[in-house]
Protein backbone atom coordinates (compact mmCIF):
# COMPACT_ATOMS: atom_id res chain seq x y z
CA UNK A 1 0.00 0.00 0.00
CA UNK A 2 2.54 2.37 1.06
CA UNK A 3 4.59 1.34 -1.86
CA UNK A 4 1.27 2.40 -4.42
CA UNK A 5 1.39 5.79 -2.49
CA UNK A 6 4.20 7.04 -3.44
CA UNK A 7 4.29 5.85 -7.12
CA UNK A 8 1.28 7.87 -7.74
CA UNK A 9 3.27 10.54 -5.97
CA UNK A 10 6.21 10.39 -8.22
CA UNK A 11 3.96 9.79 -10.96
CA UNK A 12 2.11 13.30 -9.66
CA UNK A 13 5.41 15.18 -9.33
CA UNK A 14 6.22 14.18 -12.65
CA UNK A 15 3.78 15.51 -14.26
CA UNK A 16 3.69 19.13 -12.22
CA UNK A 17 7.16 19.39 -13.32
CA UNK A 18 6.39 19.42 -17.00
CA UNK A 19 6.34 22.92 -18.62
CA UNK A 20 2.80 24.49 -18.96
CA UNK A 21 4.10 27.49 -20.69
CA UNK A 22 4.85 26.07 -24.02
CA UNK A 23 0.93 25.41 -24.42
CA UNK A 24 0.57 29.20 -24.25
CA UNK A 25 3.16 30.12 -26.61
CA UNK A 26 2.02 27.65 -28.98
CA UNK A 27 -1.41 29.13 -28.87
CA UNK A 28 -0.32 31.87 -29.72
CA UNK A 29 2.10 31.36 -32.20
CA UNK A 30 -0.85 30.18 -33.66
CA UNK A 31 -3.11 32.57 -33.64
CA UNK A 32 -0.20 34.97 -35.91
CA UNK A 33 -0.03 32.18 -38.59
CA UNK A 34 -2.24 33.07 -41.60
CA UNK A 35 -5.94 30.99 -42.11
CA UNK A 36 -4.66 28.67 -44.40
CA UNK A 37 -1.40 27.76 -42.46
CA UNK A 38 -3.55 27.80 -39.53
CA UNK A 39 -5.88 24.98 -41.13
CA UNK A 40 -2.94 23.15 -42.07
CA UNK A 41 -1.60 23.09 -38.72
CA UNK A 42 -5.05 21.64 -37.33
CA UNK A 43 -5.44 19.23 -39.90
CA UNK A 44 -2.22 17.92 -39.28
CA UNK A 45 -2.72 17.80 -35.36
CA UNK A 46 -6.05 16.09 -35.81
CA UNK A 47 -4.11 13.30 -38.28
CA UNK A 48 -1.48 13.22 -35.77
CA UNK A 49 -3.50 12.25 -32.81
CA UNK A 50 -5.30 9.43 -35.14
CA UNK A 51 -1.79 8.25 -36.73
CA UNK A 52 -3.27 8.84 -40.57
CA UNK A 53 -0.40 9.83 -42.88
CA UNK A 54 -1.02 11.33 -46.66
CA UNK A 55 -0.50 9.91 -49.99
CA UNK A 56 -0.31 12.43 -52.84
CA UNK A 57 -0.44 10.09 -56.15
CA UNK A 58 0.41 11.86 -59.42
CA UNK A 59 -0.34 11.58 -62.10
CA UNK A 60 1.18 13.07 -65.77
CA UNK A 61 -1.50 12.71 -68.54
CA UNK A 62 -1.46 13.76 -72.53
CA UNK A 63 -3.95 12.31 -74.06
CA UNK A 64 -4.76 9.48 -71.35
CA UNK A 65 -8.65 9.13 -71.96
CA UNK A 66 -8.34 5.70 -72.77
CA UNK A 67 -6.26 4.52 -69.17
CA UNK A 68 -7.10 7.20 -66.82
CA UNK A 69 -10.20 6.05 -65.71
CA UNK A 70 -8.72 2.49 -65.20
CA UNK A 71 -5.22 3.71 -63.00
CA UNK A 72 -7.53 6.27 -61.05
CA UNK A 73 -10.51 3.64 -60.11
CA UNK A 74 -7.75 1.13 -59.20
CA UNK A 75 -6.31 3.45 -56.23
CA UNK A 76 -7.37 1.28 -53.32
CA UNK A 77 -9.10 3.87 -51.29
CA UNK A 78 -10.42 1.95 -48.81
CA UNK A 79 -7.85 -0.50 -47.91
CA UNK A 80 -5.04 2.17 -47.52
CA UNK A 81 -7.87 4.44 -45.08
CA UNK A 82 -7.56 1.26 -43.68
CA UNK A 83 -4.06 1.00 -42.20
CA UNK A 84 -4.39 4.82 -41.71
CA UNK A 85 -3.62 6.76 -44.98
CA UNK A 86 -5.72 9.53 -46.68
CA UNK A 87 -4.97 9.83 -50.48
CA UNK A 88 -5.42 12.88 -52.99
CA UNK A 89 -4.78 12.16 -56.52
CA UNK A 90 -3.64 14.95 -58.87
CA UNK A 91 -3.84 14.71 -62.58
CA UNK A 92 -1.14 16.91 -64.47
CA UNK A 93 -2.62 17.77 -67.78
CA UNK A 94 -0.61 19.13 -70.53
CA UNK A 95 -2.77 20.32 -73.06
CA UNK A 96 -4.69 17.41 -73.71
CA UNK A 97 -6.82 17.17 -77.15
CA UNK A 98 -8.86 14.23 -76.04
CA UNK A 99 -11.12 13.78 -72.52
CA UNK A 100 -8.63 13.35 -70.27
CA UNK A 101 -9.68 16.00 -68.38
CA UNK A 102 -13.21 15.06 -68.41
CA UNK A 103 -12.36 11.69 -67.38
CA UNK A 104 -10.27 13.36 -64.38
CA UNK A 105 -12.79 15.30 -63.31
CA UNK A 106 -15.57 13.37 -63.40
CA UNK A 107 -13.45 10.58 -61.33
CA UNK A 108 -13.56 13.99 -58.74
CA UNK A 109 -9.71 14.43 -58.46
CA UNK A 110 -7.99 17.18 -58.76
CA UNK A 111 -6.79 18.57 -62.11
CA UNK A 112 -3.44 20.82 -62.75
CA UNK A 113 -3.04 22.77 -65.96
CA UNK A 114 0.85 23.07 -67.17
CA UNK A 115 1.12 25.12 -70.47
CA UNK A 116 4.54 23.57 -71.49
CA UNK A 117 4.81 20.47 -72.77
CA UNK A 118 6.83 17.62 -71.88
CA UNK A 119 6.57 14.59 -69.20
CA UNK A 120 9.51 16.69 -66.62
CA UNK A 121 7.74 19.92 -66.62
CA UNK A 122 4.22 18.00 -65.94
CA UNK A 123 5.85 16.43 -63.13
CA UNK A 124 7.36 19.46 -61.67
CA UNK A 125 4.39 20.93 -61.96
CA UNK A 126 2.39 18.49 -59.91
CA UNK A 127 5.72 18.79 -57.44
CA UNK A 128 5.35 22.34 -56.87
CA UNK A 129 1.04 21.40 -55.74
CA UNK A 130 1.56 18.50 -53.27
CA UNK A 131 0.40 19.96 -50.10
CA UNK A 132 2.67 20.74 -47.10
CA UNK A 133 1.01 18.05 -44.99
CA UNK A 134 1.65 15.33 -47.40
CA UNK A 135 3.93 12.42 -46.23
CA UNK A 136 4.50 10.17 -49.06
CA UNK A 137 4.53 10.84 -52.75
CA UNK A 138 3.81 8.38 -55.66
CA UNK A 139 4.08 8.91 -59.58
CA UNK A 140 2.89 6.65 -62.40
CA UNK A 141 1.54 6.68 -65.62
CA UNK A 142 -2.21 7.69 -66.54
CA UNK A 143 -2.15 4.85 -69.46
CA UNK A 144 -2.79 1.34 -67.24
CA UNK A 145 0.59 0.09 -67.33
CA UNK A 146 1.61 0.09 -64.11
CA UNK A 147 -1.03 -1.08 -61.40
CA UNK A 148 -2.21 1.54 -58.68
CA UNK A 149 -3.74 -1.35 -56.95
CA UNK A 150 0.34 -1.78 -56.06
CA UNK A 151 0.41 1.04 -54.52
CA UNK A 152 0.97 -0.31 -50.66
CA UNK A 153 3.28 -2.67 -51.96
CA UNK A 154 5.90 0.81 -52.88
CA UNK A 155 4.82 2.28 -49.73
CA UNK A 156 5.70 -0.02 -47.25
CA UNK A 157 9.36 -0.07 -47.50
CA UNK A 158 9.47 4.02 -47.07
CA UNK A 159 6.69 3.74 -43.98
CA UNK A 160 9.62 1.15 -42.19
CA UNK A 161 12.53 2.79 -42.84
CA UNK A 162 13.95 0.61 -45.48
CA UNK A 163 14.54 3.14 -47.63
CA UNK A 164 13.97 7.17 -48.82
CA UNK A 165 12.35 5.94 -52.59
CA UNK A 166 11.19 3.15 -54.13
CA UNK A 167 11.20 2.39 -57.84
CA UNK A 168 8.67 -0.11 -58.94
CA UNK A 169 10.59 -2.66 -61.17
CA UNK A 170 9.18 -4.81 -63.88
CA UNK A 171 12.09 -6.98 -65.07
CA UNK A 172 11.69 -7.83 -61.52
CA UNK A 173 7.97 -8.33 -61.42
CA UNK A 174 5.31 -9.14 -63.85
CA UNK A 175 5.49 -8.61 -67.03
CA UNK A 176 2.21 -9.30 -69.70
CA UNK A 177 0.93 -9.72 -72.93
CA UNK A 178 4.14 -8.66 -74.46
CA UNK A 179 3.91 -5.18 -73.18
CA UNK A 180 8.18 -4.22 -72.95
CA UNK A 181 9.97 -5.28 -76.86
CA UNK A 182 13.30 -6.09 -76.83
CA UNK A 183 14.63 -3.07 -77.82
CA UNK A 184 13.55 -1.30 -74.66
CA UNK A 185 14.98 -4.20 -72.81
CA UNK A 186 17.99 -3.47 -74.01
CA UNK A 187 17.89 -0.09 -73.59
CA UNK A 188 16.91 -0.72 -69.96
CA UNK A 189 19.81 -3.50 -69.32
CA UNK A 190 22.62 -0.86 -70.57
CA UNK A 191 21.06 2.24 -68.50
CA UNK A 192 20.62 -0.13 -64.97
CA UNK A 193 24.07 -1.39 -65.50
CA UNK A 194 25.49 2.19 -66.05
CA UNK A 195 23.67 3.72 -62.67
CA UNK A 196 24.31 0.63 -60.86
CA UNK A 197 28.10 0.55 -61.54
CA UNK A 198 28.69 4.58 -61.29
CA UNK A 199 25.89 5.52 -59.11
CA UNK A 200 26.03 2.48 -56.94
CA UNK A 201 22.01 2.92 -56.96
CA UNK A 202 20.84 -1.18 -56.31
CA UNK A 203 17.60 -0.65 -58.43
CA UNK A 204 16.82 -3.18 -61.70
CA UNK A 205 14.74 -0.84 -63.76
CA UNK A 206 15.96 2.41 -64.67
CA UNK A 207 13.44 3.38 -66.89
CA UNK A 208 10.28 3.10 -64.95
CA UNK A 209 7.40 5.14 -64.48
CA UNK A 210 6.46 4.51 -61.55
CA UNK A 211 8.14 5.86 -58.28
CA UNK A 212 6.92 6.61 -54.62
CA UNK A 213 9.35 8.82 -52.30
CA UNK A 214 9.87 10.41 -48.92
CA UNK A 215 7.99 13.85 -48.72
CA UNK A 216 10.94 15.46 -47.56
CA UNK A 217 13.21 13.92 -50.79
CA UNK A 218 10.88 15.61 -53.26
CA UNK A 219 11.17 18.35 -51.35
CA UNK A 220 15.07 18.17 -51.61
CA UNK A 221 15.03 16.59 -54.96
CA UNK A 222 12.15 19.21 -57.04
CA UNK A 223 14.43 22.66 -57.40
CA UNK A 224 17.09 20.48 -59.03
CA UNK A 225 15.47 18.87 -61.86
CA UNK A 226 15.53 20.64 -64.92
CA UNK A 227 14.16 17.92 -67.33
CA UNK A 228 11.63 18.85 -69.65
CA UNK A 229 10.46 15.50 -71.26
CA UNK A 230 11.20 11.76 -70.57
CA UNK A 231 15.25 12.17 -69.43
CA UNK A 232 13.16 13.02 -65.91
CA UNK A 233 13.36 9.65 -64.35
CA UNK A 234 17.14 8.95 -65.20
CA UNK A 235 17.90 13.05 -63.99
CA UNK A 236 15.84 11.96 -60.67
CA UNK A 237 17.62 8.52 -60.54
CA UNK A 238 21.07 10.18 -60.70
CA UNK A 239 20.58 13.26 -58.70
CA UNK A 240 18.93 11.51 -55.14
CA UNK A 241 21.96 8.84 -55.46
CA UNK A 242 24.21 11.89 -55.67
CA UNK A 243 22.22 13.76 -52.50
CA UNK A 244 22.65 10.51 -50.56
CA UNK A 245 19.20 9.03 -50.40
CA UNK A 246 18.86 5.25 -50.23
CA UNK A 247 16.99 3.73 -53.69
CA UNK A 248 15.13 0.57 -54.00
CA UNK A 249 12.83 -1.66 -56.54
CA UNK A 250 9.90 -3.63 -55.45
CA UNK A 251 8.39 -5.78 -57.97
CA UNK A 252 5.59 -4.45 -60.19
CA UNK A 253 3.03 -5.27 -63.06
CA UNK A 254 3.69 -3.77 -66.13
CA UNK A 255 0.52 -3.95 -68.74
CA UNK A 256 0.35 -3.01 -72.67
CA UNK A 257 -0.76 0.52 -72.55
CA UNK A 258 -3.95 2.38 -73.60
CA UNK A 259 -3.40 4.48 -76.70
CA UNK A 260 -0.19 5.85 -77.72
CA UNK A 261 3.30 5.87 -76.17
CA UNK A 262 4.57 9.59 -75.76
CA UNK A 263 8.17 8.54 -76.29
CA UNK A 264 10.65 9.12 -78.98
CA UNK A 265 12.80 5.98 -78.19
CA UNK A 266 15.75 7.82 -80.42
CA UNK A 267 15.41 11.32 -79.82
CA UNK A 268 14.54 10.79 -76.06
CA UNK A 269 16.99 7.25 -75.88
CA UNK A 270 19.74 10.59 -76.54
CA UNK A 271 18.55 12.78 -74.34
CA UNK A 272 18.56 9.92 -71.44
CA UNK A 273 21.80 8.86 -72.00
CA UNK A 274 23.29 12.24 -72.12
CA UNK A 275 21.77 12.99 -68.89
CA UNK A 276 23.79 10.04 -67.61
CA UNK A 277 26.51 10.85 -68.71
CA UNK A 278 26.24 14.41 -67.29
CA UNK A 279 25.47 14.09 -63.97
CA UNK A 280 28.10 11.82 -62.80
CA UNK A 281 29.73 15.31 -62.29
CA UNK A 282 26.92 16.98 -61.06
CA UNK A 283 27.06 18.29 -57.38
CA UNK A 284 24.39 19.53 -55.01
CA UNK A 285 25.43 22.54 -54.94
CA UNK A 286 24.58 23.47 -58.14
N1 LIG B 1 1.36 16.00 -68.70
C1 LIG B 1 2.09 15.34 -69.60
N2 LIG B 1 2.20 14.06 -69.50
C2 LIG B 1 2.94 13.42 -70.43
C3 LIG B 1 3.58 14.06 -71.49
N3 LIG B 1 4.22 13.15 -72.22
C4 LIG B 1 3.97 11.97 -71.62
N4 LIG B 1 3.19 12.15 -70.54
C5 LIG B 1 2.66 11.17 -69.62
O1 LIG B 1 3.72 10.49 -69.01
C6 LIG B 1 3.40 9.13 -68.87
C7 LIG B 1 4.46 8.32 -69.57
O2 LIG B 1 4.40 8.52 -70.96
P1 LIG B 1 4.25 7.31 -71.98
O3 LIG B 1 3.85 7.86 -73.29
O4 LIG B 1 3.36 6.30 -71.36
O5 LIG B 1 5.73 6.79 -72.05
P2 LIG B 1 6.21 5.29 -71.92
O6 LIG B 1 5.58 4.75 -70.68
O7 LIG B 1 7.70 5.40 -71.81
O8 LIG B 1 5.75 4.63 -73.16
C8 LIG B 1 2.00 8.96 -69.45
O9 LIG B 1 1.04 9.02 -68.43
C9 LIG B 1 1.86 10.14 -70.37
O10 LIG B 1 0.53 10.58 -70.57
C10 LIG B 1 3.42 15.46 -71.60
O11 LIG B 1 3.91 16.12 -72.49
N5 LIG B 1 2.67 16.04 -70.62
MG1 LIG C 1 3.53 4.55 -70.16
Amino acid sequence: MFHLKNTTMATNAAITVKPKKSTKLDFENHLSLSFPDRRIIDRRRIRDRRNIKKITILLPCYNEEKGLGQVIDGVPLKKLAYFGYQTEIIVINNNSTDHTVKVAQKKGVKVISEKKQGKGNALKAGFRNVSSDTDYVIMLDGDNTYKSEEILRLIEPLENGFCDVILGSRLEGKINDCSFNSFHRLGNWFLTFFIRRFYSVNTTDTCTGYFAWKKQVVDELAPHIKSSGFAIEVEMITKMAKLGYKIYSVPITYDRREGHSKLSPILDGIKIVWMLFKNLKWRPQE
